[in-house]
């Protein structure tokens, strides 16, 4: 039954039927009842996989096709009207070729299956800063995980009303060809267009298609910015919560952080940690700070490493009502493990192939490096009472970070907005099992946003660089870096819960506390201001972790000079400017 008499959304959903041909269209409303019959029918075809549900209520497994596990970014083209729109970093192809090319793949690929449409939020249903957007999809698992990742249903459809405000996106398996796999993204047409794949983040339309690549280009235009950001917030013993968001490439620890528990003196003492957002923030000017709300409803965390004494809150959020793809399945007792979960791997169990694997004798990872969770952000413990605040939380510092063997120090801070927007523009990361490709190799990734920005990368630095004459009280912006490893490959900093040392130093800076080192790079703290009581770090090693090897930092600065060279005229003046200043200060 169709759920709108909306003639945009009626007359797409038409087009695209007739393109797609499937047996039928079903409306998802959001209703329990509704859900519970997909799972059942999921189940029923081996989509999923019902998990023990004494132990884990609500649970399933689900596997993905073993050459389908992780975003595609050689595959994922943004087509706007001009090349010059996409920039140098973003694929592109004209939208009229690209319709032309996928239609031909789209044609007939939903013949004898579903077409579900699921009207869905990204923000609370109905607040200032929500958008909508509609996914049409052949999969039962993007049904059920749009409904844990957003808002879903009826809702929606009433805020949408007889406008034409809404993302359109269709998304269709087809037969999972990587040869044929495309996500497609058209700025000016509102369209995302994703096919051949079954895997979270090139088909959950919601989050990083819309929520980042669409989503940052109606920031530029629109005076706000959509980033690929945690949200946390800091709650001192006196009761002030103070607001910190957080840009770190994909699997370098922005789940982690975002949900951590403070070291056992800190929590004793009565300072928390509440998680507002594990990956993407929206921010916008108000009361001249910036603001910044979690578009999100869910969490699609990394497996691999997660436990309770690594994350306990993620831990606690996948205890129910959680969806599990390409971890292991214990067949003892029917729940899953993933590689860091404990030390005890099943030995009777299905790799995340779903081929028999003995955990013991194995030798092979059991869980793909990219398994994920699925897990509703309700169940976890920190979730922040300001989660559904419809006008988001005041950011008081902005931290960027990635995984550097040796060139960043722990942390240091910007010398003023524009230094800090350089700071984020020359981002370098390790790359991870979150995308198809080598794993390890070291890239410039900016703010993060490499693979997510919808525009030209030039444009959206000057659009960073313009969003302070918004705001009188910019965030502080800071860089972090928990990835400093010894001659022997191993972490120097103990991470996760301890970071929040880190968060200390990054606060008092913020509110003017404490002074810091006035180096090349930026302010680094003062011997003695990190606080490492209980940290089981030494000074020494602190020492280390906050040295700026010169020789190190001047190589990054001709990798900086041969990146920024790729952006021609619309690199912002004001950061070759910034880049001169670091070259001549090393
Ligand atoms: P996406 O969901 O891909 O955007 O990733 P994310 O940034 O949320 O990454 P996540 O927090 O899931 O962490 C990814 C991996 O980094 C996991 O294997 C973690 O165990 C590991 N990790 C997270 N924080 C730390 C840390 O402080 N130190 C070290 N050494 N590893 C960490
Ligand atoms: C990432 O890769 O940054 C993720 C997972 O958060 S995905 O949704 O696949 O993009
Ligand atoms: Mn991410």
């Amino acid at each position: 039954m169709q759920l709108t008499s909306n003639k945009h959304v009626l007359s797409w959903i038409d087009e695209c039927a007739a393109l797609t041909a499937p047996d039928s269209v079903v409306w998802i409303d959001g209703s329990e009842a509704q859900l519970a019959s997909l799972r059942a029918e999921a189940v029923a075809t081996g989509e999923l996989i019902t998990l023990n549900q004494e132990k884990m209520p609500g649970c399933y497994l689900h596997r993905s096709d073993p050459t389908d596990v992780a975003r595609v970014e050689d595959r994922t083209f943004i087509c706007s009207r001009s090349k010059r729109d996409a920039g140098p970093t973003n694929n592109w192809k004209s939208p009229d070729e690209m319709y032309a090319m996928m239609k031909s793949i789209y044609a007939g690929a939903m013949a004898g299956r579903v077409m579900y449409v699921i009207p869905y939020s990204m923000g609370v249903v109905g607040s200032p800063f929500a958008k909508y957007g509609i996914e049409l999809t052949d999969s039962i698992y993007v049904v059920l995980s749009m409904a844990i990742m957003t808002r879903i249903g009826k809702s929606v459809l009433a805020q949408i009303g007889d406008g034409a405000d809404f993302i359109k996106g269709l998304h269709a398996k087809a037969n999972l060809d990587p040869e044929r796999r495309y996500i497609a993204h058209f700025p000016e047409d509102n369209t995302i267009w994703s096919v051949n794949s079954g895997y979270g983040g090139n088909v959950l339309l919601g989050k990083k298609c819309f929520a980042l690549r669409m989503a940052s280009v109606l920031g530029r235009d629109q005076g706000w910015m959509a980033e690929h950001m945690l949200i946390l917030g800091v709650e001192a013993p006196n009761g002030e919560t103070k607001y910190v968001a957080a840009a770190f490439p994909s699997a370098c620890g922005k789940t982690n952080l975002a949900m951590l528990i403070p070291p056992e003196g800190y929590e004793k003492a009565g300072w928390k940690v509440w998680c507002v957002g594990d990956d993407i923030a929206w921010l916008r000017p108000k009361n001249g700070m910036l603001y910044a709300v979690n578009p999100e409803y869910g969490f699609f965390g990394v497996a691999p490493g997660t436990n309770v004494k690594s994350n306990p809150n993620a831990i606690a959020a996948t205890a129910k009502n959680a969806i599990f793809t390409n971890v292991v399945q214990n067949l003892d007792d029917n729940t899953v493990w993933w590689e860091g979960l404990d030390k005890n791997p099943p030995e009777n169990a299905l790799d995340w192939r779903g081929n028999p694997w003995n955990g013991k004798t194995a030798g092979t990872p059991g869980a793909h490096p990219n398994s994920r969770f699925t897990a509703p952000a309700v169940n976890c413990p920190c979730i922040s009472p300001e989660f559904e605040n419809p006008d988001g939380v005041p950011i008081s510092a902005i931290i960027f970070g990635g995984r550097r063997a040796k060139t960043a120090p722990l942390v240091y801070q910007s010398r003023d907005w524009t230094h800090g927007v350089f700071v984020g523009s020359i981002m370098g990361s390790e790359t991870t099992a979150a995308a198809a490709g080598a794993v390890g190799v070291a890239r410039r990734d900016p703010m993060a946003m490499l693979p997510f920005c919808g525009y030209d990368m030039g444009d959206y630095w000057a659009h960073w660089i313009d969003m302070a004459s918004k705001v009188e009280n910019p965030p502080q912006i800071f860089n972090v870096n928990w990835f400093r490893t010894d001659d022997d490959g191993k972490f120097i900093w103990p991470g996760y819960g301890e970071n929040f040392r880190v968060l200390e130093w990054i606060l008092k800076r913020c509110s003017g506390q404490l002074d810091a080192v006035d180096s090349a790079i930026g302010y680094l703290p003062l011997p003695g201001d990190v606080n490492l009581d209980g940290s089981g770090v030494d000074s020494a090693t602190l020492e280390t972790l906050l040295n700026v090897d010169k020789a190190l930092w001047r190589d990054e600065v001709s990798g900086i000079e041969e990146f920024y060279a790729k952006f021609g005229d619309t690199l912002p003046k004001a950061l070759s400017a910034e880049l001169a200043k670091l070259s001549a200060a090393l």
